[in-house]
């Protein structure tokens, strides 16, 4: 049995025509911004991809059956409804189930590869978390980019996990990164890392001509690399560095002295990151989701010609 997967009308004659598509996640939008800036953020995302000609594919799973792209009473229900995290290994359960759920990166990534969707925008990409050499815990976003073809456009890691090792599991999964406009891996908030990269890419068309190389390269096989296109936020929309380290370093310890474990970590850190910073972090975090929308409506739109 192949996945089942509902491709919207809109999409399907996009992907027909040979016409620009990019995916949208949907965890973003349900766990990762607070109601009702989320909405807006879902509708904003999917214009900004049209404003260039775009088709936007958000991507989600309702009544158990996989979406590629939304109509706006989805886009409404990842956005007020009380929906699962999904990753890849959740998907059969939530069909045989008819369940619903908002896709992680993972999943978004693996649900687009196998639509035929090549381009994808989110803020930030998962990986290996603080403490993962006792916790194990890595995020199943680097493993499912090993085999599943597609650009994933994010503004790097969040400085709450282990960067360096993250681009280690990247390097050791063969799944190549590289920097737009940037010789550094971003942190999410902060547009540099003192991480250096071994590619760095200036336009949307680069990265289209390393696309193509690795169809040339993969002779028909679906189960292969996809591509982590790193895009720092500017500069000037930067969340103040000094005020990072210094909220960063206090949600630590009262993680710390609230005993928390586990998952549990990262929903404690975020949240008290954007109540600590006021709000501040959040705008940071929309606007570098913006950047990338826009980025991955000009790489697909480079590969589309
Ligand atoms: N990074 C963010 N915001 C998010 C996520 C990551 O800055 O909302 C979400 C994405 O959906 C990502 C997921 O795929 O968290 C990773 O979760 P986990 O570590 O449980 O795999
Ligand atoms: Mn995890």
């Amino acid at each position: 049995m192949t996945q089942n997967l509902a491709i919207s009308p809109e999409v399907a004659a996009a992907l027909e025509a040979g016409r620009p598509v990019v995916a949208l996640e949907s965890t973003i939008i349900s766990h990762g911004l607070p109601r009702p800036r989320n909405h807006a953020a879902a509708v904003e995302f999917e214009q900004i991809l049209r404003d260039q000609g775009v088709t936007p594919a958000t991507i989600a799973v309702l009544d158990g059956v996989p979406q590629i792209g939304l109509d706006s009473e989805g886009v409404r229900r990842i956005a007020d409804e009380d929906l699962a995290k999904a990753s890849v290994r959740d998907l059969p359960i939530m069909a045989a189930r008819g369940a619903s759920g908002a896709t992680t990166v993972a999943a978004t990534a693996f649900l687009a590869a196998r639509a035929g969707v090549r381009v994808f925008a989110t803020g930030g990409l998962g990986g290996v978390h603080r403490g993962a050499s006792s916790t194990f815990d890595e995020s199943a976003d680097l493993s499912t980019l090993a085999g599943s073809p597609v650009a994933v456009v994010s503004a790097g890691v969040k400085s709450v996990l282990d960067v360096p090792a993250t681009l280690e599991r990247l390097e050791t999964l063969s799944v190549p990164v590289v920097g737009f406009g940037t010789d550094v891996f971003p942190r999410f908030w902060l547009a540099e890392s003192e991480f250096r990269l071994d590619w760095r890419v200036d336009t949307a068309e680069e990265v289209a001509d390393i696309i193509r190389a690795q169809d040339a390269a993969a002779e028909g096989r679906v189960d292969r690399p996809g591509l982590v296109v790193a895009n720092p936020i500017p500069l000037e929309q930067q969340w103040d560095p000094e005020e990072h380290d210094r909220v960063l370093a206090q949600a630590f310890a009262a993680a710390d002295e609230a005993g928390v474990r586990g998952k549990a970590v990262t929903p404690f850190l975020l949240g008290y990151i954007v109540t600590a910073s006021n709000g501040v972090s959040l705008e940071v975090n929309l606007d570098l989701a913006r950047n990338n929308v826009r980025l991955a409506g000009r790489i697909a739109s480079a590969l589309a010609v």
